[in-house]
């Protein structure tokens, strides 16, 4: 504790009251900072994820002024503090990079879909995070996490690290042997030209929207880490299958899909182009693919990725994701026929 008082000082010296853990991220270590006057959020980068920090902050800075010079924003993306030494970050003494930023109070964030209305202010949001960076030169950003949404590269690492490992789960490995072929679907799509990179989230799942706890309208979009340029598709497919699994069968609920791309795409249509329509489907499905094939690679490799409490914990992650790809692929009649009332 005297240690994380000591880095919260970096950013607000001589303050803090109290310093408690924040949120659920498999990656970062998130904590709020309690102030005399106010709160802020302070995290730990993983550097192992992420090898240079500063990409990140470099890319914040400009998205931040980017959305900052538009008249009609609906969304904030939380300030960067400076720390005691001018610098965006703080570097303790085991080496470890450390950020701060403006806590946006009077906010939620969920881990499950309330109402409808939740669904499509979700929709929104992302649509609106696009749109107000459709005009940003994605060349401008960093890549801050190399290989990241790339399926082929996680298939790969998989049938590398299958060969090795002693564990196998039979529902998994049949899942990959049998969805492994749409793995390059988007990755094709892009070197042919069919989808254009803009700029992306990265990690658009649900409990980085930010809710106000009055009006529940979506203010702000959060965890940031992984803005870089990509595919608005990886973002699309990763908001959904956070939003639309039901928690304790797994299926994908249609009817939560469709209030989200309703009003994403209410957004998204001033630069949609229409072969980014055709690719929605693909998407939606790889997603959940993809994750689950993460998930179970890392369970494999014994964890060394996504934060775990039980040795098991990334295997029933990566089954939950495999079910929900099943009850996609079951459905895609009616999602492409959803899609087309769209366009
Ligand atoms: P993680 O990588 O741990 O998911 P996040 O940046 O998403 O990190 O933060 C975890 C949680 O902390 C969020 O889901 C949200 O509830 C809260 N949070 C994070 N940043 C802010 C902020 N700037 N303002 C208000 N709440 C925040
Ligand atoms: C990780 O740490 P968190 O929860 O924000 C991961 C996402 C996954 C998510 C699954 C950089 O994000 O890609 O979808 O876990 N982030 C990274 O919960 O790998
Ligand atoms: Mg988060």
């Amino acid at each position: 504790m005297n240690a994380l008082v000591h880095i919260a000082n970096q950013f607000h010296p001589g303050t803090a009251l109290a310093i408690t853990p924040l949120g659920k991220g498999l990656i970062n270590d998130t904590f709020l900072v309690t102030a005399a006057a106010s709160k802020f959020v302070l995290q730990r980068i993983n550097t192992k994820v992420f090898a240079d920090p500063d990409l990140i902050t470099a890319n914040l800075i400009i998205i931040n002024q980017h959305i900052k010079q538009k008249n009609a924003a609906r969304l904030q993306i939380p300030e960067i503090l400076t720390s005691a030494a001018g610098q965006p970050f703080y570097r303790d003494d085991n080496g470890d990079y450390w950020r701060a930023q403006h806590f946006i109070d009077h906010t939620s964030s969920l881990n499950t879909l309330g109402t409808l209305a939740d669904a499509e202010q979700t929709g929104f949001a992302l649509g609106h995070f696009h749109r107000l960076l459709s005009d940003l030169n994605p060349a401008l950003l960093h890549d801050t996490l190399p290989g990241f949404h790339i399926t082929p590269g996680y298939l790969a690492r998989y049938h590398e690290i299958a060969g090795q490992s002693q564990r196998r789960d039979r529902y998994c490995a049949e899942i990959i042997d049998c969805f492994g072929r749409i793995a390059a679907t988007l990755e094709t799509a892009k070197q042919q030209g069919l989808l254009p990179m803009r700029v992306i989230h990265g990690d658009p799942k649900l409990n980085n929207f930010l809710f106000d706890r009055h009006s529940k309208t979506i203010v702000s979009l959060i965890d940031l880490d992984t803005v870089k340029p990509g595919l608005v598709h990886y973002d699309i497919g990763d908001c959904l299958r956070s939003c639309c699994r039901h928690p304790a069968t797994n299926a994908f609920d249609l009817e939560v899909c469709a209030a989200i791309l309703e009003h994403y795409l209410a957004e998204a249509k001033t630069f949609f182009s229409e072969s980014e329509y055709d690719y929605l489907y693909p998407a939606i499905q790889l997603i959940p693919f993809e994750l689950g094939l993460r998930f179970y690679t890392d369970y494999l490799e014994g964890n060394r990725y996504f934060k775990v409490t039980e040795p098991e914990q990334n295997l029933q992650r990566a089954s939950r994701q495999f079910r929900l790809c099943e009850s996609i692929t079951a459905q895609e009649t009616a999602i492409k026929a959803l899609i087309d009332s769209f366009r």
